[in-house]
């Protein structure tokens, strides 16, 4: 009696029409089909040196680099892990990865050696590229085991490792012929899901071109972008927010991504009003500054058009608050969930022709996809107003987690549903509202904190024999 299985009565869809989507491509021919149209325009700007690549300088250097990673016998299906804060590099590295079929997973710089080295383990990584700084945590040790990974750095580089431009120099003529299938792994961004300790989530060719398709495509786009948009980039790259919705879908529009490496306030401010910042993509923490610091007054924001906010909770009052104080920006929510691949809706207020939002809202479904709200205890998909978990299906969903049969049943059940863990419901404009987790998973300013990995810290101090984590006892 799996309620899961149970019959679906109420589908939701979005209230643009279905479209189609060239899924069949690889990511890069994708995400630079309109190069000859954007060759000259602004594709990176990175911020802490003002240097600025071009679509067609992207598109060139990251084909060396795709060159140069197969010379250093990077092939098809091999995992090359991407180690950085926001920068030119990171960038560059990914969409290498894509033209040579390889997989990149995208880690926090910040994490100790024993998280990476579970990722390193688990993705089976090649190559690591990286900033020296970081690289005393990439030693393997006793506990780690052996390990036969390539080190590159994209500053100078320590012994043993290599440094950037023994890739991003090689001759791009001399890039292999790669065969694709849409299904080919791309990116595998780690997410604990619903339960238990962080996993490889498989994200595809198919799955992200869909996804940024849903937010972008269109005669009528959910997220309009044009070229002369300057979006903020100050989400960290390795989390799939920023990655899919501001790298992605900025590149797919032909717009310029504005590239901060760490956030602070005043330099924030300063950088929104040189580069006269149009889209600003943010998670709450981030909606906060830009609502109450007094440092803001100082700054003219007017070149904002849209402020788009996700991967946690955003309190009504507080996009109140943020609305007076840039009144002609339109505001509103994006929901994501990495292994959705990653957004399950966004505000309809952000389309090229958009629709009145209410204030508090997730945003609608994305167009191609279904969503339904799943009664707990009768396993029936609910209506209107009436709250349940927040169930997705459509193309742009991951294809499972890696090498964990398990817990890709429990998260997409047999019908392709795949199972949030989130609570909420739609109200009678199409709008989600969520009001609650049903998975273990808390949330600090938008990045996951596992309660398992939590635990799992807690009892290797000798003092602790047992520990439980719960997001019950502090805010979710
Ligand atoms: N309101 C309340 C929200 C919201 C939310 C997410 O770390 P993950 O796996 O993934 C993300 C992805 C966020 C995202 C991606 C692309 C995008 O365009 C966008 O819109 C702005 C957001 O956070 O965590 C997933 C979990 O985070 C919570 C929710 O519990 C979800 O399952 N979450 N967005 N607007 N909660």
């Amino acid at each position: 009696d799996n309620p899961i299985s149970k019959q679906t009565n109420h589908i939701f869809k979005s209230k643009l029409p279905d479209i189609p989507i060239s899924n069949n491509l690889p990511l890069h021919t994708y995400c630079f089909e309109k190069l000859p149209q954007t060759a000259d325009r602004p594709c990176l700007i990175v911020a802490s040196t003002g240097k600025i690549y071009t679509y067609a300088e992207t598109y060139l250097l990251s084909r060396k680099i795709a060159s140069g990673l197969s010379k250093l016998g990077i092939q098809k299906g091999d995992v090359i892990m991407i180690l950085l804060q926001n920068s030119a590099e990171f960038v560059l590295s990914f969409i290498a990865a894509s033209m040579i079929g390889a997989v990149a997973t995208t880690a926090n710089p910040f994490y100790t050696t024993a998280e990476i080295f579970k990722q390193i383990t688990a993705s089976k990584t090649k190559l690591i590229i990286t900033q020296a700084m970081y690289v005393d945590k990439l030693r393997p040790n006793e506990e780690n085991g052996d390990f036969d990974f390539k080190v590159i750095t994209i500053d100078e580089p320590p012994v043993n490792c290599l440094h950037f431009s023994v890739i991003s120099e090689a001759k791009e003529e001399e890039l292999p012929e790669v065969e694709f299938d849409p299904e080919d792994a791309l990116a595998l961004p780690f997410s604990s899901g619903t339960t238990g300790l962080p996993k490889g989530v498989i994200l595809t060719h198919k799955s992200l071109i869909t996804s940024v398709a849903q937010q972008v495509d269109g005669e009528n786009p959910n997220l309009y972008l044009a070229t002369e948009d300057v979006l903020l980039c100050v989400l960290p790259l390795f989390h799939i927010f920023s990655l899919n919705s501001v790298l992605l879908c900025a590149l797919r529009a032909g717009s310029a991504v504005l590239l901060m490496h760490k956030f602070e306030i005043g330099t924030l401010l300063g950088l929104i009003q040189e580069h006269k910042v149009t889209v600003a993509m943010v998670v709450p923490p981030l909606v906060l500054a830009l609502a109450k610091n007094p440092k803001v007054a100082e700054f003219d924001l007017s070149s904002i058009r849209l402020v788009l906010s996700g991967a946690a909770p955003l309190g009504k009052e507080l996009e109140e608050t943020l609305h007076n104080r840039i009144p002609r920006a339109v505001l509103g929510q994006g929901y994501g969930m990495t292994e959705a691949g990653p957004v399950l809706s966004m505000s309809l207020g952000f389309a090229k022709h958009p629709f009145p939002t209410r204030s508090g809202s997730c945003g609608t479904v994305v167009r191609n996809a279904e969503l339904k709200v799943l009664d707990a205890e009768t396993g029936l998909s609910l209506g209107y107003n009436q709250t349940g978990e927040i169930c997705i299906r459509g193309q742009q969903i991951m294809k499972g987690y890696l090498n964990d049969e398990n817990a890709t049943k429990t998260t997409i059940d047999e019908e392709g549903w795949l199972h949030t863990g989130d609570v909420g419901y739609i109200d009678d404009n199409d709008e989600i509202f969520i009001v609650d987790r049903v998975k273990e998973l808390i949330k600090f300013k938008g990045f996951q904190v596992p309660p398992a990995e939590l635990e799992g810290l807690l009892v290797t101090h000798p003092s602790i024999a047992d520990a439980a984590v719960s997001k019950r006892c502090c805010c979710w």
